[in-house]
């Protein structure tokens, strides 16, 4: 019995990679004095980290091995991070980052079908609050029975934690639920969760296995702009 709808954000319900979270990290660096330019062919390696202090090292260790702030490594990301963060708000209060083809659509009909709203993010709580905020207005935050979000679980996406912590706030089973999501750290973190995934992709993930979602489509749709599904059965 399909009961709630537990939705992924960056990449799923908004394109927020590319052109929100990818130049608020450059504009964190440029206020630093540091002279990194995070292409958005770059970005789609560091993409296969999750979480936005986890990048900033992963990148420091990948590409500036000899690069040495003044504090520890753990404190410079979480610094850079907070800017970045304020970057990224204001681009979403100043209306920057809409929601995806489909999005608004499925989340009221979803509530009008009477279905339970969660959401499981590797991204940082204001951020989801504040996309949703500005694209659903004010009210849309408390559609969401549940806003998993950012360092609550310890381990972020491909790990199932953070489902299954909104599963648990929610007091839900698996089979209860079904998870939406675009990426591969996402769906090997929903499936790991038991969930039964629906993937809507989008121009970093295309390519990405999503061998194990019950259906790929390219976005969700509205009556004048149908989604296409890309693999599986719309009727499943
Ligand atoms: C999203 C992330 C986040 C965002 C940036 O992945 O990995 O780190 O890229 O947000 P998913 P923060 O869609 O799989 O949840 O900088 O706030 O982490
Ligand atoms: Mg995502």
């Amino acid at each position: 019995q399909l009961t709630a709808l537990l939705f992924d954000v960056d990449g799923t319900l908004a394109d927020t990679e590319r052109d929100g979270h990818r130049p608020a990290f450059n504009k964190a660096f440029a206020e630093a004095g540091l002279d990194w330019d995070w292409t958005v062919e770059l970005y789609a390696d560091l993409l296969t980290v999750t979480g936005g202090k986890e990048r900033i090292r992963y990148f420091v260790e990948k590409y500036l091995p000899d690069f040495a702030p003044a504090e520890s490594i753990a404190e410079f990301a979480a610094r850079m991070h907070k800017r970045k963060t304020h970057f990224y708000l204001e681009m979403l209060q100043a209306g920057e980052i809409p929601l995806r083809v489909g999005a608004e659509r499925l989340i009221r009909e979803a509530r009008a079908a009477g279905l339970r709203l969660g959401i499981a993010t590797t991204t940082t709580p204001e951020n989801v609050t504040y996309l949703l905020k500005a694209t659903l207005g004010e009210e849309s935050i408390a559609w969401f029975e549940c806003i998993a979000a950012g360092d609550i679980v310890p381990k972020k996406k491909p790990a199932p934690d953070i489902y299954e912590y909104a599963m648990q706030q929610m007091g839900l089973e698996p089979e209860e639920c079904l998870a939406f999501e675009d990426s591969d750290n996402g769906i090997r973190s929903s499936t790991a969760a038991n969930l039964k995934t629906v993937v809507t992709v989008n121009d970093y993930t295309r390519d990405h296995d999503f061998s194990k979602a019950a259906l790929v489509v390219d976005q969700f749709g509205e009556a004048d702009a149908p989604f296409t599904v890309l693999q599986g059965d719309a009727g499943t």
